[in-house]
């Protein structure tokens, strides 16, 4: 296999260094598994039940139907509503723990934790339309934990969930409603599509992708609690400057990778490990403690407090193979299951904390909200007593960092703009839109995958569209993915937009403050920071009196992988986004749920899935679609 792997530059150091240690990566492991099965990549092979598998012949020589007879468009279509299902569950699960935990806080129950932006607190609870008046902050939690956790209690089908009433516009609501996939309960619409696939329930793919959309919007509501909430508890981004790449892990520090999904685990464990600096430089580390991200964690922390990017999620491994991460601590998602034993190559304690997510190899501290400070103060100390046996032989970090600016809530987005329009903050962007300095906003999302040379497509991608003066926002492993190369900054910027984006991003940069444009790409957060970027385009469309479908707004996952981006791809269809995929979906074996995903969703939701895996073509496809909706809104 000649593919090139990843354009990660830290990979060309630590890439030779893994293979003289005997280590193997994903990139082994995906040569390893080559030919994968082209039946299952198809989407047409069906385990549902214990007569099978049962796979349908792609070319119609062979069987058609499953044992119990079901056909490709049915097998495809359980397939893909399960994917979503599950990515729907990951997600809302995390908004769970967090709109629990903001229960507890209410309740004076859990010390770790507290309100740290109780303007966010209160802008959260009028969304939702909770009166406030006369209510101090406890009571307000309270009222704002028991309005979301109603999201995962309601059993009245008709009244839809509460955050998503409250995150869309009316029209989308309506569209949504008339289609009767407007989530009124997130663990029951899971429930029911784990139902519905069972052995011998529903067979029809319209149906079936129907029940799938509505779970995609369950996943988009658990986003939007999650994210809110986490806000209100530790804090809402604003623009900070940091750093990115595997040249953050410090020579001299007991290196913490904090690593998963939940900022209730990390925002303890950086926390604590403040206040244990001072032992960590009596081990002999005299940087302290230097704690870095990895995946969407790393993206939390990042946003919130500047906490430098090690790595997205393709890059997890090298992390440990720079024989400098003393502890790797792991909540939950996108945790490959092999960093356990590459920790054990080197001297990396790699901590699992979750009861439902163990690793065999990896040592448990188990983690819950009423005692979290006690489990970071363990997780900590294991981090200072693995340093005393790192190797500084096996030390090799890569010299590659690049400055990265990030922190673009929706808050500090309007509040930039304000300070050009402070009665107004939304019709600068509006202008400028308007009048073709940006020509459309492209929303980069999703996670790195051994199918594309990593990083690759993101890159491509984003420096054409640059180029053509689109605006861009970027999430999860995307958001990573700009870090690490250098185009969260304000040379990239400089060197890449369009010279109208250039003169925008500038204009908002310099009355902002920064001295300069904004970067070229604005770091929203982690993947359930998705909520964020339909925020501001909901707010653009209010402000125009139309609908989602109709603004010059495309979404794009080029590295997909999970099943997380799948849920998340199909909300961001039915809310009217076209939305990009740079790795093959498996479900073109039918027709029919292809021309569903593809061509039918347009027209009865506006937004559809765009399917190319050449970034430059997919750049210019993008652009096409932009140009579209511009010709439709007549600007
Ligand atoms: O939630 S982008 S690889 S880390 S799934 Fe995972 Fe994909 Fe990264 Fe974040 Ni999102
Ligand atoms: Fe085969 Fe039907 Fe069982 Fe699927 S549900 S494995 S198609 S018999």
């Amino acid at each position: 296999m000649t593919m090139k792997l990843t354009t990660d530059p830290s990979a060309a150091t630590l890439l030779p260094i893994a293979k003289k240690e005997g280590v193997s990566t994903v990139w082994d492991r995906h040569r390893a598994m080559q030919p994968q099965c082209g039946f299952g990549q198809l989407g047409v092979c069906c385990r549902i039940c214990w007569k099978g598998p049962c796979r349908i012949d792609p070319f119609g020589d062979g069987p058609q139907r499953g044992i119990c007879g079901a056909d490709a468009d049915t097998i495809v279509a359980r397939n893909v509503i399960r994917m979503i299902a599950a990515g729907a569950a990951g997600h809302s699960e995390h908004g769970r723990h967090v709109a629990l935990a903001l229960q507890g806080v209410a309740e004076g129950r859990l010390p770790a934790y507290q309100i740290r932006d109780e303007a966010k607190l209160r802008a959260v609870a009028a969304k939702l339309d909770i009166c406030t008046e006369g209510q101090d902050i406890p009571a307000i939690a309270a009222a704002v934990a028991k309005a979301t956790l109603e999201d995962f209690q309601n059993q009245d089908h008709d009244a839809p969930c509460n955050w998503i009433e409250a995150s869309l516009t009316k029209k989308r609501l309506e569209r949504l409603q008339a289609l009767h996939v407007l989530p009124h309960n997130i663990d029951a619409v899971i429930t029911q599509i784990m139902g519905r696939t069972l052995v011998g329930c529903d067979a029809d793919p319209v149906n079936l992708i129907l029940g799938g959309i509505k779970g995609a919007l369950a996943d988009f509501d658990g986003m939007c609690l999650a994210t809110e909430l986490s806000d209100a508890l530790f804090g809402t981004p604003s623009p900070v400057i940091t750093a990115a790449n595997l040249g953050v892990i410090k020579p001299d520090a007991v290196n913490i990778a904090v690593h998963g999904h939940n900022p209730l685990l990390s925002e303890v464990v950086c926390e604590v490990a403040g206040q244990m600096d001072e032992e960590a430089r009596k081990a002999g580390a005299k940087d302290g403690i230097n704690i870095v991200g990895i995946c969407c964690t790393g993206n939390e922390v990042m946003v919130r407090h500047g906490i430098p990017l090690a790595a997205n999620y393709l890059s997890q491994e090298l992390a440990l193979i720079t024989g400098a991460v003393d502890a790797m601590v792991v909540d939950v998602q996108c945790i490959m299951p092999s960093v356990s034993e590459i920790g054990a190559c080197f001297h990396t304690a790699v901590i699992t904390t979750m009861a439902e997510n163990k690793i065999p190899g990896a040592t448990h501290v188990d983690f819950k909200e009423e005692t979290a400070l006690e489990s970071a103060r363990r997780i900590v100390a294991t981090a200072i007593d693995a340093y005393k046996r790192r190797d500084p032989r096996r030390v090799n970090i890569p010299d590659f960092k690049q400055t990265a600016i990030v922190g673009f809530g929706v808050e500090s987005v309007v509040g930039a703009l304000a300070t050009l329009n402070a009665e107004d903050p939304l019709q600068p962007l509006i202008e400028n839109i308007a009048n073709g300095n940006i020509r459309g906003i492209a929303l980069f999302a999703g996670c790195n995958s051994t199918q594309v040379a990593q990083d690759s497509s993101f890159v491509t991608m984003a420096k054409k569209l640059a180029a053509n003066n689109v605006l861009m926002l970027a999430t999860g492993c995307g958001a990573g993915s700009f870090a690490k190369h250098g185009l969260m900054t304000q040379e990239a910027t400089l060197e890449y937009a369009g010279d109208s984006l250039k003169a925008v991003l500038t204009a908002i940069g310099t009355s902002a403050g920064l001295n300069g444009p904004l970067p070229l790409v604005l770091h929203m957060g982690s993947c359930v920071d998705n909520s964020r970027a339909v925020q501001v385009a909901v707010a653009v469309a209010d402000k125009l009196g139309v609908d989602l479908d109709q603004l010059p707004l495309v979404a794009s996952a080029p590295e997909a992988m999970s099943e997380k981006a799948v849920a998340i791809g199909t909300w961001s269809v039915a809310l009217g986004i076209p939305t990009h995929l740079g790795t093959m979906p498996q479900v073109t074996g039918s027709a029919k749920v292809t021309e569903l995903l593809t061509q039918t969703a347009k027209d009865l939701l506006g937004g559809y899935f765009l399917v190319e895996l050449d970034p430059n073509l997919a750049a210019d496809k993008l652009l096409e679609v932009i140009e579209e909706r511009r010709k439709g809104l007549g600007i």
